[in-house]
C-alpha cells in the first residue's frame, strides 16, 4: 500500500498517527493498514459518493454549522467518558476498537466530538468524519466507515421549549413545504425514559422536533420514493435518553439509518467546563468559544443523531460492496460528480478465489474480530468475505475446532492462484503465531 509509507511509521516504542507521536503500550492495536486510511478523508472529496451524501445532508440542514475537519485521533475520554459510557462498558473492549494506546484511539463514532461541537458556540451543528471499528468481513462491513452527527438544542422549560420548537419548524420554509407533520407517535416507555431533569412537555417537544427533522432529512434524500416508510425503534445509548434507532423501508427491507435521542443532561452541563478542555482539537476552536459557555448549558435541552454515510450511499448510488468506496480505480471514481446522485454501473466482476482454514481454538480467550483483523492485515482489500462454515467441539477432549471460508477477489484485476496461495500461507502462519491456534 503506497500510503502506509507516510502514515503510521512505527518505531519500537512510539507510533505516529496523523502527524503526532504516541507512546505504545499494551493497548496499542492499530495496524499500518488501518492507519493508511486516516489520510484518505473521503468525506471531503467533492465528487466522492460519501461526500455527495454529506453535502446533501448539510444542504438540508442549511442553518447548522458544519464541522468536518476534526482528526480521527481522540482520547478515550472523548470517545467514552464524556459520553457517560461507564468504565466497564462492553463497547470499550480492545477487540472492537482501534487503540493507539491506553488513553488515545481512533474514534469509534462522531459522538466523540459532541462536546467540541457544543463548545464551538453553535446551537445546531453537524459533524462528519471517518470512524474506526474492528469488525467482521463482508460486503457491508469495513473497519473504517463514515458518520454524520447532528445536534440542536433549545432553552429549557416546558412553555419556552414547545414554543421554540414550533417557531423553529415554522421558520424552515422547505421543511414546511413537505408534508411531514409535527406529530409524536413515539410512546415514551418506562424502560426508555425521559430524564428526571426534563419537564415531560419540554422533552416531548424536542422529541417531536427530532423526529420531524430526521423524517424531513430522509424525505429530502429519497425524494424519488413517494411512499417512503419510516419507523422508530426503541434503543439505548448511554449518552441519550430516551433513545431510538430510525429505520426506512427500502427495496423490501428495513434499513437502519441512524441512532438518536435526547442528549443526556450531564453532557450539556459539562460543555465548556475546564475538565473537558483537555485534548481539544483544534485548540483554537476551544479557546475562543469556551468563554461563551462559562456557565455550561444546564438550561438547554437538545437532541442528537448519528447516521452512517455508507449505508445511505450504498442504497442511493446502488453501490454493492463497501470496499468500493476506497477504490482509487478511475472506473469507479469517474462515475460520480459533485452534487449528483447517479446509479453506479458495475464494471466486470473478476473471479473469486476461495480458501478454507481450519484450526483448534486455544484454551484461552478466542475472538473472531482478532482473526478478521489478521486476514485484513495480510490480504488488504483483496479479502471480500470471511464466513465460519464449521464449528464443532470434540466429544472426548472438549476441544473446539472451527473452519473459516475466505473469499479473495480484487475489484480491479484478476488475482492469480499463486498470489492467493502466498497470502493464505501468510494468514495461516500469522494466525498460528499470534492467536496460538493449532492449524489442522
Ligand atoms: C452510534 O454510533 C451512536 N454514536 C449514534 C448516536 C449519535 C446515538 C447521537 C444517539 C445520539 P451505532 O453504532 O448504532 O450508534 O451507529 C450509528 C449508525 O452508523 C448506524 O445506524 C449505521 O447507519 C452506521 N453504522 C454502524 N456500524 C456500521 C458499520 N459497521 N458499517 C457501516 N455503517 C455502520
Ligand atoms: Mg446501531
Amino acid at each position: 500500500n503506497d500510503q502506509s509509507a507516510t502514515a503510521g511509521v512505527q518505531s519500537e516504542d512510539t507510533i505516529n498517527v496523523c502527524g503526532k507521536d504516541y507512546a505504545k503500550d499494551e493497548w496499542t492495536n492499530v495496524t499500518p493498514n488501518i492507519l493508511s486510511k486516516t489520510s484518505r478523508k473521503l468525506h471531503l472529496h467533492p465528487s466522492h459518493p460519501i461526500s455527495i451524501i454529506r453535502q446533501r445532508i448539510e444542504n438540508h440542514f442549511a442553518t447548522f454549522k458544519p464541522l468536518n475537519k476534526f482528526e480521527p485521533t481522540v482520547t478515550t475520554k472523548m470517545n467514552f467518558d464524556d459520553l457517560c459510557i461507564p468504565a466497564d462498558h462492553p463497547t470499550r473492549v480492545k477487540s472492537d476498537n482501534y487503540y493507539i494506546n491506553a488513553t488515545n484511539m481512533l474514534r469509534a463514532h462522531t459522538s466523540a466530538h459532541q462536546l467540541q461541537g457544543l463548545e464551538s458556540g453553535a446551537t445546531k451543528f453537524l459533524i462528519s468524519g471517518d470512524v474506526y471499528r474492528r469488525d467482521e468481513i463482508d460486503s457491508s462491513h469495513y473497519p473504517v466507515f463514515h458518520q454524520m452527527e447532528g445536534l440542536q438544542y433549545f432553552d429549557m422549560g416546558p412553555k419556552i421549549t414547545a414554543k421554540q420548537v414550533q417557531d423553529d419548524i415554522a421558520s424552515q420554509a422547505e421543511l414546511a413545504a413537505n408534508t411531514v407533520q409535527l406529530v409524536d407517535d413515539t410512546l415514551i416507555k418506562p424502560e426508555n425514559p425521559i430524564q428526571d431533569r426534563h419537564a415531560p412537555e419540554a422533552a416531548q417537544a424536542v422529541v417531536a422536533h427530532l423526529k420531524h427533522s430526521l423524517n424531513s432529512m430522509v424525505r429530502a434524500l429519497f425524494k424519488d420514493e413517494p411512499n417512503l416508510q419510516v419507523r422508530w425503534i426503541d434503543a439505548y445509548f448511554p449518552f441519550t435518553s430516551p433513545s431510538w434507532e430510525m429505520e426506512i423501508f427500502y427495496q423490501g427491507e428495513w434499513l437502519e439509518i441512524c441512532g438518536c435521542g435526547i442528549v443526556r443532561q450531564d453532557l450539556m452541563d459539562a460543555a465548556g467546563k475546564p475538565a473537558c478542555s483537555i485534548n481539544m482539537d483544534p485548540p483554537s476552536l476551544h479557546n475562543t468559544n469556551a468563554l461563551l459557555l462559562k456557565k455550561g448549558l444546564q438550561n438547554k435541552i437538545g437532541w442528537a443523531f448519528g447516521c452512517g454515510l455508507e449505508r445511505l450511499s450504498m442504497v442511493l448510488f446502488d453501490i454493492p460492496d463497501i470496499r468500493l468506496f476506497w477504490s482509487e480505480d478511475e472506473r469507479f471514481l469517474s462515475q460520480f460528480a459533485a452534487g449528483e446522485i447517479v446509479k453506479f454501473k458495475p464494471f466486470s466482476k473478476f473471479p473469486p478465489c476461495l480458501k478454507d482454514i481450519s484450526f483448534w481454538l486455544p484454551e484461552k480467550e478466542w475472538n473472531e474480530n482478532n482473526f478478521c483483523e489478521i486476514v485484513r492485515g495480510v490480504a488488504g482489500d483483496i479479502v471480500e468475505n470471511v464466513t465460519k462454515i464449521d464449528d464443532f467441539t470434540h466429544p472426548k477432549t472438549q476441544k473446539r475446532s472451527v473452519c473459516y471460508r475466505i473469499t479473495y477477489r480484487s475489484m480491479d484485476r484478476n488475482v492469480t492462484n499463486e498470489e492467493i496461495n502466498a497470502i493464505q500461507e501468510k494468514v495461516r502462519s500469522t494466525v498460528e503465531e499470534d492467536l496460538s491456534v493449532q492449524l489442522r
